[in-house]
């Protein structure tokens, strides 16, 4: 299968590296002291969703109510969590494989952005090396309103001058999917719960796989 597609949109956090097992540890950490459950299929119900909803996903185990301004606490305490395991990445955080399909890709002439929910998003492509490599970042900063809505993606596609019809977006989150479609784009599905979710155009094998199909 080929898609005639102009641009990539890359989800961030499971698709380009793997800061997905960082968000798990910093919100189990946070979990834990408040006395919730919490495990790594709630986890997925996470991926893509915005640092707010995903802590209203964590309270839905909840045995008390909190007020909003304990609620801003606790997502400020996971994020400083998650931010000190940040600082340990490095670009050896980022695969060989994902720099030299990026690198291929751009040589065959695409545009290459980035659409992901994370606030945190421009610091981590410091951290792993890409931070002026991406044509555009739409992030977290902004968007009002994360995965499934299209927001950020529409955003990206404005930010590089692209028709959504001529973007293909590469997700592992079934939110991120549903964002993509919404956005009238191509929807690939790598890995996490975006995978066979039922919604999406193709199943990429792995990243590089994007060389087969674009
Ligand atoms: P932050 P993505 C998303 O990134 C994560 O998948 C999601 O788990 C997280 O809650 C969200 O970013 C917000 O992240 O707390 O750093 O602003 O998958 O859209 O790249
Ligand atoms: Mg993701």
């Amino acid at each position: 299968m080929k898609f005639q597609k102009k641009a990539v949109i890359f989800d961030l956090d499971g698709v380009i590296c793997f800061t997905d097992r960082f968000h798990y540890q910093a919100w189990k950490a946070l979990a834990d002291r408040l006395g919730i459950y919490f495990d790594e299929k709630i986890n997925d119900r996470l991926r893509g969703v915005s640092r707010m909803a995903s802590l209203e996903i964590i309270l839905e185990r909840a045995t008390e109510a909190y007020t909003q301004e304990q609620k801003e606490a606790f997502a400020e305490e996971k994020n400083n969590t998650y931010r000190e395991l940040l600082k340990n990445m490095s670009p050896a955080d980022l695969t060989d494989e994902v720099k030299n399909t990026l690198i291929e890709l751009r040589n065959r002439g695409y545009k290459l952005s980035i659409g992901s929910s994370s606030k945190n998003t421009k610091f981590i492509l410091e951290r792993i090396g890409l931070g002026d490599f991406f044509d555009a970042i739409a992030d977290g900063t902004d968007i009002t309103h994360s995965k499934p809505d299209p927001e950020v993606f529409l955003c990206s596609a404005k930010k590089i001058g692209m028709d959504p019809a001529d973007c293909a977006v590469v997700e592992d989150a079934k939110a991120g999917i549903q964002a993509a479609k919404a956005a009238g784009m191509t929807a690939l599905a790598l890995h996490g719960d975006a995978e066979n979710c039922g919604e999406e155009d193709y199943n990429l094998v792995n990243f590089a796989d994007l060389l087969n199909i674009l």
